[in-house]
């Protein structure tokens, strides 16, 4: 696997120490869609994907495009992120503006490992299309250099 690296931030400290906060993303990335997609997606579905990186890394979710019908909290169509039996975020909607949707903001497990639950209920009538996101491998390193003085 290789890797992309991007510096998070960097913190000179009083005591001369600068420490470094690294992000490195794998290049390699997977996808999940949606049943059906770029099609509407059928009713009456509940489908669980389970996504998984190699072990010592966090997995990183970001959906490219989410259109699932919108309801109040999500109640109709929904697809849930869960991370370690907690659920990270329950979504809907078309637009990035609707409440529940989740942009293109990267969604980060704590572990390797995230499940996705998609619940479709008995009608799909407006062709809502699903969504279809990508995931990849992460990993976050601090380093810390202390500063002689000369
Ligand atoms: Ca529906």
């Amino acid at each position: 696997m290789t890797f992309r690296l991007v510096l998070l931030y960097v913190i000179v400290n009083h005591i001369n120490t600068i420490d470094f906060y690294l992000f490195l993303f794998s290049t390699e990335n997977w996808e999940v869609s949606s049943p059906q997609y770029p099609q509407p997606y059928p009713a009456n579905l509940q489908k669980q994907w389970d996504l998984e990186v190699p072990q010592g890394y966090q997995l990183q979710l970001t959906f490219n495009h989410l259109d699932i019908e919108s309801s109040p909290d999500c109640y109709y169509d929904s697809i849930t992120v869960v991370s370690d039996k907690k659920v990270l975020g329950k979504f809907c909607g078309r637009n990035s503006t609707d409440r529940f949707h989740p942009g293109d903001k990267p969604i980060l497990a704590t572990g390797n490992r995230l499940q996705l639950v998609f619940l479709t209920d008995d009608s799909n009538h407006e062709s809502h299309l699903g969504f279809t996101a990508f995931f990849q491998a992460v990993v976050l390193i601090s380093l810390s250099l202390w500063m002689v003085e000369g």
